[in-house]
């Protein structure tokens, strides 16, 4: 009997030396792990680019599902735009110069030339002609768009709410 006790008594100091030693290997883990938690889950809003293009400082909402945006002296006017979270808005460009512009949304991953991106049709705007394209952005958060045949100057922003 006493040394069955013993026996007992032993066992569950064993068990509570290796429940401590359970418990700190698990806070080494759950640090180890924290990065994790920065992983958007999916359909969050990635980091965008920059706008290259100055952006409006009044947003300019849809009007009946609509927005229209021009494309005049290399530039796009407006060029901060807002989209309702969940609606398809149609954005219209219309260009107004001489040379080819484009619309190019980079998307939810924050990368131009990737598959999430929303462009016009046609892909490219060719002088005096106009071009659209459908949004419907899922997630919120401010998005980047640019003319692709003016990269480092032509752009802006389309806040999404
Ligand atoms: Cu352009």
């Amino acid at each position: 009997m006493l040394l069955n006790r013993s026996i007992g008594l032993l066992m569950a100091s064993a068990a509570a030396a290796l429940a401590l030693a359970g418990g700190a290997c698990g806070g080494n883990d759950s640090d180890k792990a924290a990065p994790g938690l920065t992983v958007p889950a999916l359909g969050q809003l990635q980091a965008q680019p920059e706008p290259v293009q100055q952006l409006d400082a009044a947003l300019t909402e849809p009007k009946e599902g609509v927005i229209e945006v021009s494309a005049e002296n290399a530039s796009f006017q407006p060029n901060r735009l807002s989209v309702p979270i969940g609606q398809a808005v149609a954005i219209r460009v219309a260009n107004k110069d001489g040379q080819p512009h484009s619309l190019r949304i980079a998307g939810p991953d924050g990368q131009y030339e990737t598959e999430d991106d929303a462009v016009t049709e046609p892909p490219t705007i060719g002088g005096g002609e106009s071009g659209e394209l459908t949004f419907a952005p899922q997630a919120a958060g401010a998005y980047t768009f640019r003319c692709d045949v003016h990269p480092g100057s032509m752009g802006g922003q389309i806040v999404v709410q």
